[in-house]
């Protein structure tokens, strides 16, 4: 079966799941001259294996709020590829996920671990729970009920998730009290955890600061660099103002940051002091627009950054939050640089625009690699039962991110997508991701 008979078969059979059909098709519009190079992925059906989960897994969560309410969300976790190492990935909670949006998350997060170097097989889970205005007793429950309910199908052998969209350092925390309660093991099973309980320093900086380091890298390849550049970054979560953080330190001026109820936006740019106080605001579920009355600048309700002049943009929120008409924006206003630092923020049509404008773009699973890659290093050392310094991880990670980089722009170049200069990231970062996990089941044969 050819790669476009087989995308005919999952947009049939799924043609309920969008956002998995969308993520897909990138993936399998990229990687023909690969296939086309290795006849025995053709001979293994290994396009047509690789877009159907290993297993997903479904389940009910039953808590009680602070009203002694009894509550019902639905919980679930895709496992999509443990070729290369344990399925690794987030759990979202957010009342948008379903199994379209887990199993499109689940399916990058294959290619995007193997980008890594790390033995990381791809998975994801969540709920559709929706943690604005609960209290810390309700998260707290609905974390340890989760937790109940998922345990069975998970450990640091099998499958290791962490946090994503919704889930911080304090719904880690929750979930890994339940699983070390129900199991007695104090191990490696989620990433993401408390420095002083098993958690890698830096995990929490990795995804952000990640993402500037690949910009690095982009830049180097024009002979540009980022000090002075102007960036508009949306999303004002962990992704987010870690991303601000390191451009800020790396001499960029940050112009943006915003969330769903809109855009602020500091033409003086923001600073480290004005970041602190950004994830302190955050971390209290406080309103972003309270910044404008300590610091000035302005608030945009109900705005997205991307009419703001600026040269690159790192979109960090969720996604398909960036459509066709966002990215006319973003070439008019002078973006030359975007690096998805949230998973598949560009709709397909905003992504043919900009690279048909030529700006250097990197896809979230190069880009944003980082994190889960920092999870890969905390799971080594969760093993070891030894633990790097925040130095010691900070350079792994920028070892890794220019490993990511330059492996892409390689593959970019070798299978005649560079052109004049311009680096294909996006093919080449799904040749590569995709190379190593199709070469991992040829060796095994039928057997996944
Ligand atoms: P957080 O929950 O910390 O922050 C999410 C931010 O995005 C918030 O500011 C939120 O605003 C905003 N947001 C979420 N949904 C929407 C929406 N529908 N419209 C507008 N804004 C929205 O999540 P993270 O920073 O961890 O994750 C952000 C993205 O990065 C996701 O795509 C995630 O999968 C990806 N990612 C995360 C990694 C990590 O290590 N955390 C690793 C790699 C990728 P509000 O508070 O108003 O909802
Ligand atoms: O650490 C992880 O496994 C993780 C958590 C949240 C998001 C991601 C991702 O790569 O999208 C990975």
């Amino acid at each position: 079966m050819s790669i476009s008979q087989a995308i005919e078969k999952v947009e049939a059979r799924y043609a309920h799941q969008p956002e998995f059909i969308q993520a897909v098709k990138e993936v399998a519009i990229t990687i023909a001259p690969l296939y086309d190079a290795h006849p025995e992925y053709d001979t293994f059906k290994i396009f047509e294996r690789l877009v159907e989960p290993d297993r997903v897994f479904a389940f009910r969560i039953n808590w009680e709020n602070d009203k002694g309410e009894v509550q019902v969300n639905r919980g679930w976790r895709v496992q999509f590829s443990n070729a290369l190492g344990p399925y690794k990935g987030g759990v979202r909670f957010h009342p948008t996920v379903n199994q379209s949006v887990l199993k499109f998350l689940g399916f990058e997060q294959i290619f995007k671990n193997a980008l890594t170097g790390l033995p990381m097989g791809g998975g994801k889970g969540g709920a559709d729970f929706d943690p604005k205005g609960k209290s810390d007793s309700e998260i707290r429950r609905f974390c340890y009920a989760f937790m109940r309910e998922l345990h069975p199908y998970i450990s640091k052998d099998i499958d290791v998730p962490a946090g994503d969209i919704g889930v911080g350092g304090r719904e880690v925390s929750y979930m890994f009290a339940m699983y070390k309660n129900l199991t007695r093991e104090h191990g490696g099973v989620l990433t993401g955890k408390g420095v002083g309980f098993g958690g890698s320093l830096m995990r929490t900086e990795a995804t952000g600061y990640g993402a500037v380091y690949f910009l690095e890298s982009m830049l180097a390849a024009q002979n540009d660099n980022i000090k002075g550049k102007k960036v508009l970054i949306s999303g004002a979560g962990n992704v987010s103002l870690h991303a601000a953080e390191k451009a800020h330190m790396l001499g960029a001026t940050v112009l943006t940051v915003s969330d769903s109820q809109g855009t602020l936006y500091d033409a003086n740019g923001m600073d480290q002091e004005k970041i602190d106080w950004l994830k302190q605001q955050k971390a209290q579920s406080k309103p972003l627009c309270d910044y404008v009355d300590v610091y000035g600048g302005e608030w945009l309700a109900k705005q997205k950054p991307w009419h703001i002049k600026g040269d690159i943009a790192i979109p960090s929120a969720t996604q398909n939050e960036v459509n066709e008409d966002d990215a006319k924006l973003m070439v008019e206003n002078g973006i030359k640089y975007i690096a998805e630092g949230a998973n598949m923020p560009l709709t397909a049509e905003a992504i043919d625009y900009v690279r048909l404008h030529r700006v250097h773009y990197a896809p979230g699973k190069a880009a944003n690699a980082g994190g889960v890659a920092v999870s890969g290093l905390e799971m080594s050392q969760n093993s070891v039962r030894q633990y790097k310094t925040f130095e010691e991880v900070d350079e792994r990670l920028k070892c890794i991110m220019k490993n990511i980089h330059d492996c892409a722009a390689e593959a970019s170049e070798n299978y005649g997508q560079t052109d004049n200069g311009y680096i294909d990231y996006m093919t080449g970062a799904n040749i590569v991701g995709f190379k190593r996990v199709a070469d991992a089941l040829c060796a095994y044969g039928i057997l996944n």
